[in-house]
């Protein structure tokens, strides 16, 4: 890279988050790494400084006071911001509409949803101003198709992806790069996450074929950033060789 750029990934705790937090610090990319572990923010601050220059924000995404605040006190190199990675999200449950509990759709709508927002609220004036950025939402495939008991979560996917081509239509006019990497099944503690830490069922998602891995969507990320300025990856999707669609998976390969 000519110049340093700084990057702001959101759920860089873990799964695909950590992924492309520690792909981007091979690569050079000065960090601003949010969650909710503090723990893991400290040792990821530690590791990667190696690499590059660490920022951690520890907060909630659901909390739009923090949220705001906590980037509005981004100092020097930190506060400006290249590009954006809004990647936390998760699955809580995975019940049939009628049964869903409201906890699980508060979680996702907040989260996935909200919490996206919040973020975006808090960086895009900055990019907006200077005229250049760019911000990679990261969707699903829940978000291209709905399957059963997948509602909620499908939704707040499918949320994303409207909100991914409002973002790159009212950004235009400033050159901001806006898109969407949409991964498939990815064999991280999302299903994990999704269960309520019920091991033997969130394995038995990903057993019989060989899932999606972290790494795997991180270097579709890193793929999408390294793009020349006028190039901008606006919608991708992608799936392990085993699977067809949400719930065609070829479990004999
Ligand atoms: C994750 C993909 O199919 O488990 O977003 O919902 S899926």
């Amino acid at each position: 890279m000519d110049t340093q750029k700084t990057a702001f990934i959101t759920g860089a705790t873990s799964g695909i988050g950590l992924a492309i937090a520690q792909t981007f610090a091979k690569e050079g990319y000065n960090l601003i790494l949010c969650g909710r572990n503090t723990d893991m923010l400290d040792k990821l601050q530690t590791e990667l400084s190696a690499h590059c220059k660490v920022a951690t924000l520890a907060y909630d995404v659901r909390d739009k006071d923090a949220v705001a605040s906590s980037i509005a006190g981004l100092q020097a190199p930190f506060n400006v911001i290249d590009i954006l990675i809004n990647n936390a999200g998760n699955a809580h449950g995975m019940d049939p509409i009628d049964t869903g509990s409201l906890d699980d759709w508060d979680a996702m709508m907040d989260i996935n949803v909200k919490g996206l927002l919040y973020v975006s609220h808090a960086i895009m004036p900055q990019m907006r101003d200077r005229k250049s950025g760019q911000i990679i939402n990261i969707g699903s495939t829940a978000g291209k198709e709905v399957y059963p008991k997948g509602n909620v979560y499908c939704g707040s996917k499918h949320a994303v992806d409207a909100i991914t081509t409002g973002m790159r239509l009212d950004l235009n006019p400033y050159g901001i790069r806006v898109g969407a990497i949409n991964p498939g099944m990815v064999e991280t503690n999302f299903s994990k996450v999704r269960f309520k830490d019920d091991d033997a069922r969130a394995a038995s998602v990903y057993k019989g074929f060989k899932a999606l891995q972290a790494q795997d969507v991180a270097d579709v990320v890193l793929f999408a950033v390294t793009r020349p300025a006028h190039v901008n990856i606006a919608d991708l999707t992608v799936m392990c060789t085993a699977q067809a669609s949400s719930v065609v998976v070829n479990k004999s390969l």
